[in-house]
């Protein structure tokens, strides 16, 4: 310590509320969509504090684009987005992670309260600590919430015009019909006068595609796999990782990527209130991630009830960002 260190102001501690409880029951959903005649475990059921690493390990693979061009989207449209969305206004960030995406519009949207929801509290918390300390002038608040069924905000939220964040394409895991009724939510939540800003990725070659979601390193494998494994500790299950593959692919018909564990052989699983039993190659379908097209996304919106829409792609044309008046 010498006589040149600074005094950093102290930044508020971001507030954090969990409102998990208040929706439904991911024990009694695991359990019954674990039993239905297709089998299948919703994607929020991922990121674990584990599977959100393996999701930041994911962004940082050549075969996984996504989160690069639209880094770059931002980085070149950032000022013209900001003029669209408006300043100064509270920044509501759907499925925030480990808040980067967000941060970069920081500087250029300079909002007035960042409020950060996702499903992972553990990995948001963590996170909001240290980007409070990086921006101590923002006030911040972390909202644990499932926003797949219900988008409550609670009062703490500043009241609109809201500028409503859902980057980085996970408006594709929600089946086309679903897509459009999150997004009249998102309309909602943004008040008179606000806007969604959309990240979208888009059709490309099935051979890329296919790529991305099956990489050659296995990052991709490791976190369809480790689902298992949360799903173990929140139903008291006994998958053995060991006994399933990861299988991913596109499917251009449903323009979707699909991804699936598939059992390597016969296996009897139990879990707490239930079990079932698996032949070999049976699978249980893990993640949709769909894909857009520029036209398709404009429609979308326009059906979801937003006004002016404005589309940025990068120089690829693999990845777009929407911004759409409320
Ligand atoms: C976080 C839903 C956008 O669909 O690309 C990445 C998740 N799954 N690799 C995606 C994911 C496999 C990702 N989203």
């Amino acid at each position: 310590m010498g006589s040149n260190d600074v005094r950093v102001p102290l930044a508020p501690a971001p507030r954090f509320l969990d409102l998990r409880t208040a929706s439904a029951d991911p024990a009694a959903e695991l359990r019954a969509s674990l039993a239905a005649d297709a089998p299948f475990i919703a994607p929020k059921f991922f990121y674990d504090p584990l599977g959100s690493r393996l999701f930041e390990a994911i962004c940082e693979l050549p075969e996984y684009p996504l989160t690069r061009a639209e880094r770059r989207i931002f980085e070149r449209h950032g000022e013209e987005i900001a003029t669209r969305a408006g300043i100064d206004r509270p920044l509501v960030d759907l499925g925030a992670g480990n808040c980067e995406k967000a941060e970069q519009l920081f500087r250029v949207l300079a909002p007035s309260q960042y409020v950060a929801v996702d499903i992972a509290a553990d990995f948001l918390h963590e996170c909001l600590a240290a980007l409070s300390l990086r921006h101590p002038g923002l006030p911040m608040v972390g909202l644990a919430q499932d926003f797949t069924f219900a988008l409550a905000l609670p009062d703490i939220v500043q009241p609109g015009p809201r500028t409503v964040f859902y980057p980085g394409s996970s408006i594709g895991n929600f089946a086309p019909h679903d897509a459009l009724a999150f997004l009249e939510r998102m309309r909602a939540a943004c008040g008179p006068g606000g806007c969604v800003v959309l990240g979208a990725d888009l059709v490309r070659h099935k051979h890329a595609l296919d790529l991305a979601y099956d990489d050659p390193l296995g990052v991709t494998a490791a976190f369809n796999l480790n689902v298992l494994r949360n799903v173990n500790r929140c139903i008291d299950a006994d998958f053995d990782v060991a006994d399933w593959r990861h299988v991913a692919f596109f499917d251009p018909v449903t323009a979707r990527i699909e991804m699936h564990v598939e059992a390597r052989c016969d296996v009897a699983v139990r879990w707490n209130g239930g079990g079932r039993r698996f032949r070999a190659t049976d699978r249980i379908h893990t993640e949709n991630s769909y894909k857009y097209t520029l036209p398709g996304l404009g429609a979308l919106l326009r059906r979801a009830g937003f006004g002016d829409t404005w589309l940025w792609t990068d120089e690829e044309d693999s990845f777009a960002v929407a911004l759409a008046a409320a």
